[in-house]
């Protein structure tokens, strides 16, 4: 029985714009090169200043709890995602069988056989916290043309969209993947209606379905269109076919879009702060004595130079492993992306290393103490230059653990 239209009031009256960039995501859900929103101004200065202070102290476990906030906030940042197609293709049921809604509830997204959907309406859902589904009216049912409706519903405010088809996946999806794909947005393809499908065709259910991901991905890829992830589902069913998949997917896309921004530009601040700190080093062990600044007796003793340096960086076996059990693992997750872990593993991967401490270099050194005047220069740089790497490779391995640590943090939202 046709539904008499509802007007719901938009959550969001006035979206604000968000900066765009393109990057790697985090996990694999996203397969093409997508834009993403949000948490660029999440990152407060106060937040920064932290991990500054955290990171020049070397207090790893300062910096983790930085992180830490700072998904906290990320994960509450507003997903907007846009259910798209054509009128009658069953795009007010899907939000609802997303939602896990009964079409009768109060609370669902009016539905019809005839154009019931006239103006966009917003959508929460408990299942998915903080993301709004925008409920459009079908291309075709407001404005002519694919131009005008684009800029009637507002398609750049959005960070996702759901294109909705069923019956026949015709020109005007073909086209609406077009222009999402041109805008640098992510979007899935959702196939709705199956239980008909199923019911009307002399085919086996397993080469209906095949037929139809052949013939969705046929006409995106004549129009050129990367293709998307595409479920098939019947809104009757909410919980069978590709939901489980489809809500899976979201699950993994909502974590990229919301944490990619802050993600790189939390990564950024540390290689800042953790590149300055290794200049502001490198000025010292040219100026002062190296036992000074390290605390050690003998600045030869590369294994003790070593553990100084990691100490330094927060990144020795003691700090590791407090880290680790904060993040609910073991220390050895972080030493084994170590390339200075301990003194055989540093010199045996890095050639630069390995040259320093060979036999004939050491043989070539012992022979220099001898040489007045010459000996001792040629010593210190030597010294100086191993000294550089060391410092240069916990560095790196400094990053690369943060790196780390703030991908599992992200991806824990
Ligand atoms: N059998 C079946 N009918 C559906 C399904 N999805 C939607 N419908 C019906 O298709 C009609 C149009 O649905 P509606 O959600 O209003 O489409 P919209 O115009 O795209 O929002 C309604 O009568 C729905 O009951 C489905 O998966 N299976
Ligand atoms: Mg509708």
């Amino acid at each position: 029985m046709p539904t008499s239209p509802i007007l719901v009031a938009p959550l969001l009256t006035n979206m604000a714009k968000t900066p765009m960039s393109c990057y790697t995501p985090l996990s694999t859900s996203f397969t093409s090169v997508v834009s993403y929103h949000t948490g660029w101004n999440i990152l407060t200065e106060e937040m920064s200043r932290n991990i500054e202070k955290s990171l020049k102290e070397g207090k790893l476990l300062e910096v983790v709890c930085v992180f830490r906030r700072t998904v906290e906030t990320v994960s509450r940042t507003q997903v907007n995602i846009a259910v798209t197609g054509e009128s009658g293709n069953g795009m007010s049921s899907f939000i609802n069988a997303l939602r896990v809604l009964g079409h009768e509830e109060k609370a669902s997204a009016p539905i019809g056989v005839v154009t019931t959907t006239q103006t966009r309406g917003s959508y929460s859902s408990f299942h998915f916290p903080n993301v709004v589904l925008w409920d459009l009216p079908g291309l075709g049912t407001t404005a002519q043309s694919l131009e005008s409706y684009l800029n009637e519903m507002q398609f750049s405010q959005y960070d996702l969209f759901i294109i909705i088809a069923s019956e026949q996946f015709s020109m005007n999806h073909v086209k609406l993947a077009k222009a999402i794909e041109g805008m640098g947005k992510r979007f899935y393809v959702v196939w709705t209606k199956l239980d008909r499908d199923f019911s009307t065709s002399a085919l086996s259910n397993e080469k209906i379905l095949q037929n139809i991901q052949e013939n969705i991905k046929e006409n995106l890829q004549k129009e050129g269109v990367w293709e998307p992830p595409i479920f098939l589902v019947s809104n009757l069913d909410p919980l069978l076919h590709d939901f489980p998949k489809l809500r899976n997917t979201l699950k993994i896309d909502l974590s990229n879009i919301r944490c990619h921004g802050p993600l790189v530009m939390l990564s950024h601040i540390c290689e800042k702060i953790i590149n300055d700190k290794v200049n502001s080093l490198k000025g010292r062990l040219s100026t002062e004595h190296v036992e000074d600044i390290l605390g050690i007796r003998d600045a030869d003793d590369l294994g003790k130079c070593l553990e100084a340096y990691r100490l330094l960086f927060g990144v020795d076996d003691a700090s590791l492993q407090q880290v680790a059990h904060s993040m609910g693992t073991w220390a050895f997750e972080y030493m084994t992306i170590m390339k200075s872990q301990d003194l055989h593993t540093l010199c045996g991967g890095d050639w630069k290393m390995k040259f320093m401490t060979c036999l004939i270099m050491r043989a070539f050194l012992t022979l220099f103490r001898y040489i007045p005047f010459l000996g001792n220069p040629v010593i210190h740089h030597f010294r100086f230059m191993r000294h550089r790497r060391i410092l240069e490779l916990v560095a790196q391995d400094t990053k690369n653990i943060l790196m780390k640590i703030l991908k599992e943090c992200m991806l824990s939202t």
